[in-house]
């Protein structure tokens, strides 16, 4: 009986490197946030090529890197959904072998973005091997597919055309939002600082580092790299901090001490769920 004596053809094959650019890209995306979805709604849609804690790697092809994605995260679960919901499909679009990372900050002390970043990068590599680090704030979904959440030769900023800054850079060195660094590229600038309590400045820090470093910013182009900010009310415990933009002029002297060697944090819980794995972190915030 040859049904039983042949292998299905899948299990036998060898497969090849994933092509550049991914085959299956739709290019300008429709995206709304204008609808509830339950977590096990999105689950229920989309989990299905996934593995536990969010993971995904192609079936059909070797990809070329390996992506951790970062979230920086509090109180916003609302987002968090429409960000699944959206992402997920444009990420396995893009072939990639990634993993999604919500680095939840425990207590109601002073937000820190950049320091939960840091956070995600290290813990992030105890789970994987992973060689490019994308690192996204929760409410920002892409417009384009062909915006690819991967790692190139320089340091590279994803979030180019923001609608909230009318699709276009707020200012030339503007960081913020999404960003994509190689570990190499990460450790060169001694990672992000951990010292920016409150909102603002830590993206400018980020872009001093890098350019204090001698690399320069990758970009997609303004049609590429168009992006939908779902709205909301300014958090609590983020407000501006007053101090962050005086800090931005010594980063040539503090980015040597202040960065991943000088990271301390615990680490509260870790829970695997199908589509992230979400990660609460104590963070030593001011109260
Ligand atoms: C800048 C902030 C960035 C923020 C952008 C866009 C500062 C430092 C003092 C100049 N920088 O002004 O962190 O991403 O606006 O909102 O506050």
């Amino acid at each position: 009986n040859q049904e039983t004596i042949h292998m299905p053809a899948s299990t036998n094959k060898t497969l090849g490197p994933c092509i550049d650019p991914p085959p299956n890209l739709l290019g300008p995306l429709r995206v709304e946030f204008n609808f509830k979805l339950t977590l096990e709604e999105v689950r229920k849609e989309i989990s299905r090529p996934l593995q536990e804690g969010g993971r995904y790697k192609p079936p059909d092809c070797i990809a070329t890197q390996k992506v951790a994605i970062i979230i920086p995260f509090r109180n916003r679960h609302e987002h968090l959904k429409h960000w699944l919901y959206f992402l997920h499909p444009i990420l396995m679009r893009q072939q990639l072998d990634y993993g999604v990372y919500v680095i939840n900050q425990d207590g109601e002390g002073v937000f820190n973005r950049a320091k939960l970043m840091n956070v995600g990068y290290v813990e992030a590599l105890k789970q994987y091997d992973y060689d490019c680090f994308v690192f996204s704030d929760v409410d920002l979904v892409p417009l384009d597919d062909r915006n690819i959440y991967k790692c190139f030769d320089n340091p590279r900023h994803l979030a180019v055309a923001m609608d909230k800054f009318n699709f276009r850079l707020p200012y030339k060195t503007y960081f913020g939002g999404v960003s994509s660094l190689f570990k190499n590229q990460f450790l060169k600038i001694n990672g992000f600082p951990n010292t920016y309590w409150g909102w603002g400045g830590e993206d400018d820090d980020i872009y001093n580092r890098i350019v204090f470093r001698g690399m320069s910013i990758s970009r997609p182009d303004s049609e590429t790299g168009r992006y939908k900010m779902i709205k909301h009310n300014r958090d609590l415990h983020n407000e501006a901090n007053p101090k962050n933009p005086d800090k931005l002029r010594h980063t040539q002297r503090s980015m040597d001490k202040d960065g991943i060697n000088s990271l301390k944090y615990t680490v509260k819980e870790i829970v695997k769920d199908a589509l992230y794995t979400f990660i609460t972190v104590d963070i030593q915030a001011p109260a």
